[in-house]
Formats: C-alpha cells, sequence, structure tokens
C-alpha cells in the first residue's frame, strides 16, 4: 500500500479483566466498532483493529479481594474468558492484548517519563486517608463512613448509596478502612498532575468549534459540559500496588492512574499486533494520513475525548482522534443492566446456549444500537426481529432466488436476456444501495446503514412477488430466466453489503452462489454472478424461533437475579392537579428541631414528637413509627408545614406536619437542607 494512502487505526474500549462480556458492551462498542471495520477493510482501507484487556485499577484489585485471590489470577482468567468469547462471536479484531504485558508496561512507562521530562506534569503533596494497619493508602472506594448528608453507615468515600451523593472521602463521618476495619489516618502523599485547565482552550477549538458537525452531539455536549466547569488538574499517579510502576526514583509504592495506562494500551496492542505481522507500528499512530478512531461507551468519553488527547498533545509525536463515536447504553427487558445483580445477558452463555447465532444477535443490538439514546434490548423483540425481520425478509428472498433457480434451471444462473423496464428499474435501484450505505456508515449511523441493507432485501421481495416467477414458468420460460436473474443479482449484492453487518450470513450466500468477495466496489453491479454458472443448493440462513427460547430466557434472567432485586419497578405517583402560586406562597414551611419524641401507646405508626419551630415549641404527631425509634429521631432538623390546622388525634392535638419523602419501596426520608440552618427558617 503506498504511503499516501489514508490509514485508519480504529480502536475498541479495551474491557475491564474482572469479569465476561455482556450484551452492553456489545451493543455499546464491539458490534458497531467491527461493523466499521469490516466496511473499511472492504472498501480496501489499511485499517487496524486493537484491543485489549484493561487489567489494572481498582475495579481488578476489589474483585480480587472479593473472591479471596490475587489480581493477576483475576486478569488471567478473565482476560481468557474475553479473549475467547469475542473470537468466537466474530469481532475481527488484528489484535487483542492486554495492559499487564511487558509491552505494555514499557510503553505507558516511557509516555510518563517523555511527559516528566518536558515537565508537563505538576507535583503535587497532598493529604489522603492512609489504613496504618494494611499499610496502603486507601482508594475513595476503600472507605466506608456515615454519609453527611442523610446519615447512611455505609456510604463509600466517593458516593452514597443511600442518598446518591457525591462525596470525598473527607467528608464521611467515622471513616474507616476496608482493608483492616480501622480509622484511616491522614497521610502526605506526592502525585504527578496532569495540568488539563491549559488545554481548555484548545480543547474548545478543536472539539466544540471543530467537531460540531462530524462529531456525535452527545460527545460534543458533554466535552463542552466539561470545559463550561472548568478542568482541574488531575492525578496521574496512585498509591497502589497493582499497575504500571511509576517511573520515577522517588515514587516507590505508586503507579499511573489506570485512566493515564489504559488508553496507551492501544499504542502497546499495536506494537504486539506489529511484531507479530512483522510491521511497522509507527504509521498507525503517528502518520498525518492516520486517521484514528475510539470507539467506547457514553461513561468513557471524557477520557478519550478530553484526557488521552491531552495526554497525546502534550507527547506531541501522535495522532490526535479523527472521531470518538461513543454510544448511549443498553438496558435489558426494561432495566439497567446490572453486572453485580446478574441483570445481564453473558456473551459466554449466549454462544454456548444459542449456537450458530451470532449473526442474530449482531442484528437485533445493531437494529437497537443505543446510537444516540439509551436503548432496550427484550427477548421477545429479539425473537420479533429474527422471524419477521431476517426470516421473513433477507432469509425469504436469499431461499426463493435459490431454490427456484434449482427447480427450474437445474441449479445454474439462467441468462439475463431482453430486460424489461421492472427488472431494469430494479437493477437501477440496487444500484443506488452501496452509496447509501456508504453515507451512513461514514457517519457512524449503523443503524440506518442496517436498514436500508434491509431495504434492498425488501425491494429483492417485491420484485419477485411483482413478476411471479412461479406463473410465467409454463408459458414464458425465457422471461423467468431474466427475472430469476435479477432475483439472484440481488442476492448476490446481499453478500456483498451484508458482510460488516452479518459476516456469518453472508459469508453462507456467498458459498450458495460461489461468488468471491474481493471488496465493496463489486456492488451495485447488475452482473456479479455469470449466466451457466452453478449454484449450491439452499442452506438455512435464519430458523424461526419459538416462544419457548423467549421463555427459557426470561426464566433464566429472573432466576439469576435476587427476587428482591427484580420487583424494584420503580412506580411513581401520578401528578396532581395545578395550583397557583397564591396556593404555594399560604403554606408556612419552616425548619425545626426535633428535641424530644415519644411512642404513642395506642397507635403502632405514630410517634409523638415535639418541635422547636423558632416560632414556639409545639407536638406534632407524625406516622413515621414503622420507620423510625423515638430515640433517632431526636436531634433531627426537618421541614414542618406549619400553618396546617390542628388536629387532634389519640387524644392528642398535632399542630403541623413533618415532611417526608416516600420512595417506591414505601422507606421514609426526612426532607431537610443539605446544611443545618436555624430553627424556624422559611421554605420558599
Ligand atoms: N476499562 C472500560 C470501562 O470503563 C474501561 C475502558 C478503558 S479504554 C482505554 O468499562
Ligand atoms: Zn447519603
Amino acid at each position: 500500500m503506498d504511503s499516501n494512502q489514508e490509514r485508519y487505526t480504529v480502536t475498541a474500549a479495551l474491557p475491564y479483566a474482572n469479569g465476561p462480556i455482556h450484551l452492553g458492551h456489545l451493543a455499546g462498542v464491539y458490534i458497531s466498532a467491527d461493523i466499521f471495520v469490516r466496511y473499511l477493510r472492504l472498501k480496501g482501507k489499511d485499517v487496524l483493529f486493537v484491543c485489549g484487556s484493561d487489567e489494572h485499577g481498582i475495579a481488578i484489585t476489589m474483585r480480587a479481594r472479593k473472591d479471596g485471590t490475587t489480581p493477576q489470577a483475576i486478569v488471567d482468567k478473565y482476560h481468557e474468558q474475553i479473549a475467547g468469547s469475542f473470537e468466537k462471536f466474530g469481532i475481527s479484531f488484528d489484535v487483542y492484548s492486554r495492559t499487564s504485558s511487558p509491552t505494555h508496561h514499557e510503553t505507558a512507562s516511557e509516555f510518563f517519563t517523555n511527559l516528566y521530562e518536558k515537565n508537563i506534569l505538576e507535583e503535587q503533596v497532598s493529604e489522603q486517608f492512609y489504613d496504618a494497619t494494611a499499610k496502603e493508602f486507601l482508594a475513595d472506594r476503600y472507605i466506608k463512613g456515615t454519609c453527611p448528608r442523610c446519615g447512611f453507615e455505609e456510604a463509600y468515600g466517593d458516593q452514597c448509596e443511600n442518598c446518591g451523593s457525591t462525596l470525598s472521602p473527607q467528608e464521611l463521618i467515622n471513616p474507616t478502612s476496608m482493608l483492616s476495619g480501622e480509622a484511616p489516618v491522614m497521610k502526605q502523599t506526592k502525585h504527578w498532575y496532569l495540568p488539563m485547565g491549559q488545554y481548555e482552550d484548545w480543547l474548545r477549538e478543536w472539539i466544540v468549534e471543530g467537531h460540531k458537525e462530524d462529531w456525535k452531539p452527545n460527545v460534543v455536549g458533554q466535552v463542552k459540559s466539561w470545559l463550561d466547569q472548568g478542568l482541574r488538574p488531575r492525578a496521574m499517579t496512585r498509591d497502589l500496588e497493582w499497575g504500571v510502576a511509576v517511573p520515577l526514583p522517588e515514587a516507590e509504592g505508586k503507579v499511573l492512574y489506570v485512566w493515564f495506562d489504559a488508553p496507551i494500551g492501544y499504542i502497546s496492542a499495536t506494537k504486539d499486533w506489529a511484531a507479530v505481522a512483522n510491521k511497522d507500528w509507527e504509521p498507525y499512530w503517528k502518520d498525518e494520513n492516520t486517521k484514528l478512531v475510539h470507539f467506547i461507551g457514553k461513561d468513557n468519553i471524557v477520557f478519550h475525548a478530553i484526557i488521552f488527547p491531552i495526554m497525546l498533545k502534550a507527547h506531541g509525536d501522535f495522532v490526535l482522534p479523527d472521531n470518538v463515536p461513543a454510544n448511549e447504553f443498553l438496558n435489558l427487558e426494561g432495566r439497567k443492566l446490572s453486572t453485580s445483580r446478574n441483570w445481564a445477558v453473558w456473551l459466554h452463555e449466549y454462544l454456548e446456549e444459542l449456537p450458530d447465532k451470532e449473526d442474530v444477535l449482531r442484528y437485533v443490538l445493531t437494529a437497537n444500537s443505543p446510537e444516540t439514546k439509551d436503548n432496550d434490548f427484550s427477548w421477545k423483540d429479539y425473537q420479533t426481529r429474527n422471524n419477521s425481520e431476517l426470516v421473513a425478509i433477507l432469509g425469504n428472498l436469499v431461499n426463493r432466488a435459490v431454490v427456484l433457480t434449482h427447480k427450474y434451471f437445474d441449479g445454474k444462473v439462467p441468462a439475463a436476456n431482453d430486460l424489461q423496464p421492472i427488472d431494469k428499474q430494479t437493477l437501477a435501484t440496487m444500484a443506488e444501495f452501496p452509496g447509501r450505505i456508504e453515507q451512513s456508515l461514514d457517519r457512524y449511523k449503523f443503524r440506518d446503514a442496517l436498514s436500508q441493507l434491509m431495504d434492498l432485501a425488501r425491494l429483492g421481495n417485491k420484485y419477485l412477488a411483482d413478476t411471479e416467477p412461479w406463473k410465467l414458468i409454463k408459458q414464458q420460460p425465457d422471461r423467468v430466466e431474466a427475472v430469476l436473474n435479477t432475483a439472484l443479482q440481488i442476492t448476490a449484492n446481499l453478500a456483498i453489503l451484508a458482510e460488516p453487518f452479518l459476516p456469518q450470513t453472508a459469508q453462507k450466500i456467498r458459498e450458495m452462489l460461489h461468488l468471491d468477495l474481493t471488496g465493496w466496489a463489486q456492488a451495485g453491479k447488475p452482473d456479479l454472478l455469470e449466466a451457466g454458472q452453478p449454484i449450491e443448493k439452499a442452506t438455512l440462513l435464519f430458523e424461526k424461533i419459538e416462544d419457548s427460547l423467549v421463555e427459557a430466557q426470561l426464566n433464566k434472567l429472573m432466576e439469576n437475579t435476587p427476587q428482591e432485586e427484580t420487583q424494584e419497578e420503580v412506580v411513581v405517583a401520578p401528578a396532581k392537579d395545578e395550583i397557583t402560586f397564591d396556593d404555594f406562597v399560604k403554606m408556612d414551611m419552616r425548619v425545626g428541631t426535633i428535641t424530644a419524641a415519644e411512642k404513642i401507646k395506642k397507635s403502632k405508626k405514630l410517634l409523638k414528637l415535639t418541635i422547636d419551630t423558632g416560632l414556639d415549641v409545639r407536638t406534632v404527631l407524625s406516622g413515621i413509627a414503622l420507620h423510625f425509634t423515638a430515640e433517632e429521631v431526636v436531634g433531627q432538623q426537618v421541614v414542618l408545614l406549619a400553618n396546617l390546622a390542628p388536629r387532634p388525634m389519640m387524644g392528642e392535638v398535632s399542630q403541623g406536619m413533618v415532611l417526608m419523602a416516600e420512595d417506591a419501596e414505601g422507606n421514609l426520608r426526612f426532607v431537610r437542607p443539605t446544611e443545618p440552618v436555624n430553627n424556624g427558617a422559611q421554605i420558599s
């Protein structure tokens, strides 16, 4: 290939080697990337498709700790499994590498040294939590304590899973280390920071201005919102044992931040590929004719559109991404996918349970690709798309064209003699399809491209329905020759155009037709098959999927998932009637503190609260006794509807109402300001 030729380096996000691949991964990243790459290869581009396992970071060490084993054992196990299922599924990586490899350690280390020597990284000493017993600095996830916002006692150092607040470990009340169970201490530590703020103007110009037309709006939008908030320096090193050692003498016990090393993994993988393929890796990263394209899920946008580009720019030797086509998320049966709750369809299980249905999954996930918004996978939809699209449209066309050729012409392609306007028109329409599909693929619109492909099959079906060769065969066998020639040419075109989307099916069709695949440029032609050329008997491309399969898969999902988890369907109360602002201001809502509380003897539900409202100290009866004890509510600040008419209850008089939030499971929480305020403070 000549050196001026456009070259593509296509990367797919490196999955963490801490668990198997599921449909969310496939829909988010790998299928789109594979379609794109197969298409480029058919177009004769010089394209390299790299991926590998992400084997560092807290995701790995936590998994090892949970399983009572070493990080190395975890990554060895899952690397093997992930690589195996990708291969079996037909994702056509040129290389599937891993970040624990020596090549990677060396590459990441050199990259860091390069930035360090250019004085790009800023050294900063800060205080961080340290477990003196375990002798380790603690990642945020390794610190637990009481949430300062809601009082939940099991909040993590980075987030409270009860109230959803984002936290920093310093905010936790009574923090403890999950390693030793002891209270951690603050200790000074030095780290190296990427001064991201210095690159804001450049990023804005390059992405927000420069790529607003050709990058996906979700990507440009996220970048813009990060920039609008201002980029702070981010530490590129961590106090951890597992990872790429920081290549500085003063940095013992420190490793590179996983999001510093992981994207460099794409470069390392390229080197690994080049060593085996006996190629030069450098043009794939350094030549200006190389287009670098990162396929990722939306949670990785900041790393691929901001941090890694800053690293590449700062280094200076590398090309920047030409595009970062990020997908949104795939839900499963209407609920968020969750690996911890096992609400997922695992690829290795799919491959075992539903053999020979790789293309069905590729089809369904592409047709439902979460390209512009989150999308849903359901087994019912899987069945419908298989039965009424793959079987009824694509399979049907191929089958009819091939079967009729055998029935009427002894399995030899009949001649295209004396083409009629309908034949010519159909072939002319067919010739437009490659261009249309191309336009969609060039814009990373895989759903559109796939639906065009199916439209071509529809065109073939309509043509057969209109020409009805089965009715003509007695009186006009010559006419049937032309009709079946036309139908077979459409089939042959599908065998080429379907390759990126449905590679196994496309190959089966080509085998039936004895058609060689020479490239995308073949497509659109009306004479891919020669008259007289023999074809094989029809083989089954897709089989009908029965209800029993759908049921079995749904049952499996339900069984795998703990019962209480499957019932979490969130039911939200319907909206109330509109009120005026005047209605609202009539309510006197203010903050008070519960100074005393006791159970009402005759009632299971009521607590008698004494509340200091700033105006007065009064009694309020509140139906919270099933949720809170008297002791635990004393001292809490609450919001009170203070001018509610007094109500006699259980021999007492309640003077107001405490505001509570009730979630879908019926749990109650106090509503209150995020920080304590003086009693009597008004809500408005
Ligand atoms: N390991 C995958 C994730 O966030 C992460 C991608 C790395 S790409 C360089 O799920
Ligand atoms: Zn909380």
